[in-house]
């Protein structure tokens, strides 16, 4: 099995300073959105996913219960399951529950103290199922070694909860050939994407009427100021994400309210009055948008579970 990481210049791994001043300095001010999970952020993206409006996390939660029977037909039996960026690994337990025999379950996240929590739950829950948690970055070779150990029947990959959304077209390709790389012939992907859909229903989750998705935006300028010695006046900015119809994605940006400066690390940045920070980008893809990705990244797309409304797809591939 080929084992690489992915190039520095594609899913970066760097600093955060570096990241921050770099994203600043561009005509359109931007900071990369794997920094709005601090522990405060992650809390708030917690309380985003049971929020009304957020409808993402319940339809994938019911498509996953509604059709679990014949996901894990699919998947068949003696499986080894592997999940990049597990964090709590509640969403695959319903899957290892259901599986014939399974070979056991890999799970891989940065935070070992969620993982190895985790771990327990599973094990104490479902003991019959041997868990070797990998704790790294998942864009990173290292945590992928472990798997050269297990020889399970087949291997399949579970990245459920649109995560794949909040990279780029370009950058999603590039992470489902390096999924695709760890996988043989026969193995396969588990993965949720969010539907394109009206854009009144998009703009609503991203922009809820409790607020809390601003709270969790404007938490990465709290964090800059924490970390890196910045004097971000959160009051200055507000919250504003939209649909862009023609990039398919909806955009989240921070306004500035007002033209000032900003201090971080001793350099100063100019924000214009309106001038934005563009902080994440969520793609919304049809079912052919992403059968295509699929294909393009080295998948055979093999069949697809929406909810009735149409508003999120369980796509499960493979590799050929
Ligand atoms: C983690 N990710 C799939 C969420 C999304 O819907 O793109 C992140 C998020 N940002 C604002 N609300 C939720």
């Amino acid at each position: 099995m080929a084992v690489s990481p992915i190039p520095d210049d594609k899913l970066q791994n760097s600093d955060f300073l570096t990241d921050v001043l770099a994203g600043l300095s561009e005509e359109q001010k931007t900071l990369p959105c794997k920094y709005l999970y601090d522990e405060a952020g992650s809390r708030l993206f917690e309380q985003i996913c049971e929020l009304d409006d957020y409808y993402l996390t319940r339809t994938e939660a019911a498509i996953f219960r509604e059709h679990i029977t014949a996901m894990a037909q699919q998947v068949g039996p003696g499986a080894l399951i592997v999940e990049p960026g597990a964090g709590n690994c509640e969403k695959v337990e319903l899957l290892l529950e259901h599986l014939q025999a399974p070979s056991g379950y890999y799970p891989i996240d940065i935070s070992p103290e969620i993982l190895l929590a985790a771990k327990a739950r599973i094990t104490a829950r479902l003991p019959n199922i041997e868990v070797t948690a990998s704790i790294g970055d998942f864009t990173q070779a290292d945590v992928w070694q472990g798997l050269k150990d297990i020889t399970p029947r087949k291997r399949v990959l579970f990245f459920p909860g649109s995560t794949i959304g909040n990279f780029t077209p370009e950058h999603a390709e590039v992470l489902l050939e390096f999924f695709a790389s760890k996988l043989s012939r026969g193995d396969g992907l588990l993965i949720g994407t969010d539907l394109v859909k009206d854009s009144i229903v998009l703009e609503r989750a991203y922009c809820d009427s409790e607020h809390v998705t601003e709270e969790f935006n404007k938490n990465i300028l709290a964090r800059i100021n924490s970390e890196l010695n910045a004097n971000f006046d959160l009051a200055h900015f507000a919250h504003r994400a939209f649909y862009h119809p023609l990039r398919q994605r909806v955009e989240m940006h921070l306004v500035s309210l007002k033209s000032h400066t900003v201090q971080i690390a001793g350099r100063k940045f100019e924000f214009a009055e309106g001038e934005t920070i563009h902080t994440e980008n969520s793609h919304k893809y049809s079912i052919s948008g992403f059968n295509r990705l699929l294909s393009s990244a080295g998948f055979t797309p093999i069949r697809h579970w929406c909810d009735s409304e149409q508003r999120y797809a369980v796509h499960y591939a493979q590799i050929s």
